[in-house]
């Protein structure tokens, strides 16, 4: 079997599961709490995984699944045998409060890497899909129209970088943690992109990882990082990102490491360099996460 036979599977449960994610997002939530109150679990963030999980299962039974709800169990269990990385819900928080910044994330890894990407936002009719070689798209429209609709490539239309941060538009988390030393990192670093001698032009946050990564792709903003991120948040998104022809890097090497805990995204530009990627990554603060 070869990628696009995990891409063409991949999109079709991704489109099932987003109809269960739009379906439940119309109706009253039951929420629990994880690590703290702002990391929010649903009924649905489980109801979703179980049904990814069961179709890849009946699919590719030898496949090792490791899912944001299950994760306590599985995720040392990304060896060099295929395996899916599922995000049920990525932006819960979103979820919960109506904020139409959700999707499905469903990222599959062979030899340790991501090879394929889907994330499909069904509030927005968005789908982002991408297979290592084979490019990034998009797709937009209703439920009942978009596994139909025509593809469109992403980072067809190179736009040249800003060449300084003072012109290029940020996304960035906050994330859940509490701990004040991620919180002061974090705050300090959008202080620094903002402010004199920076003057960065803007900051935003979506609330879900997997989107900034699409927003990324799509060349909506210029530069996306975020420390605390974990495997299922990223594990599709760097594939749409590489596969549009953007960077995607952990903040202290190349070589993107899903495990890793950290991300930095630049758009698809047509530089094998960018100054503003070395501008950016002079002002990341360290802050500490244990790897996944
Ligand atoms: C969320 C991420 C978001 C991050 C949050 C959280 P969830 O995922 O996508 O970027 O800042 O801490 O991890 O929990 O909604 O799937």
């Amino acid at each position: 079997m070869n990628v696009s036979t995990y891409l063409k599977e991949a999109i079709k449960i991704a489109h099932d599961a987003g109809k269960m994610i739009k379906a439940a997002s119309e109706l009253a939530k039951h929420i629990d709490t994880k690590e703290n109150s702002a990391d929010l679990v649903t009924k649905t963030d489980r109801a979703v995984e179980e049904f990814i999980f069961n179709r890849l299962r009946h699919l590719f039974p030898d496949h090792v699944l490791i899912g944001e709800e299950s994760a306590s169990k599985s995720i040392n269990q990304l060896t060099a045998s295929p395996t899916w990385i599922v995000d049920p819900i990525d932006g819960t928080t979103n979820f919960v409060h109506g904020f139409p910044f959700f999707c499905v994330s469903i990222g599959f890894c062979l030899n340790r890497k991501p090879v394929v990407g889907v994330i499909y936002n069904p509030i927005l009719g968005q789908l982002f899909y991408a297979s290592e070689g084979n490019g990034s798209f998009i797709k937009e429209g209703s439920e009942a129209t978009i596994v139909g609709a025509s593809p469109k490539r992403l980072g067809e239309k190179i736009i040249e970088l800003p060449s300084s941060l003072s012109e290029a538009l940020l996304t960035t988390e906050y994330g859940a943690s509490k701990s004040l030393n991620h919180l002061n990192a974090k705050l300090d670093m959008i202080k620094t992109f903002l402010s004199e001698p920076t003057n960065g032009r803007g900051v935003r946050s979506v609330g879900s990882a997997a989107l900034s990564m699409c927003l990324i792709a799509q060349g909506a903003v210029d530069l996306y990082y975020e420390a605390g991120v974990h495997a299922w948040d990223v594990c599709a998104g760097c594939v749409i990102v590489k596969e549009a022809g953007g960077i995607v890097r952990n903040w202290s090497q190349n070589e993107f490491d899903v495990l890793d805990r950290t991300v930095v995204c630049v758009r698809p530009s047509n530089e094998v360099s960018p100054t503003i990627l070395k501008d950016l990554l002079s002002f990341l603060l360290p802050i500490s996460y244990p790897r996944d």
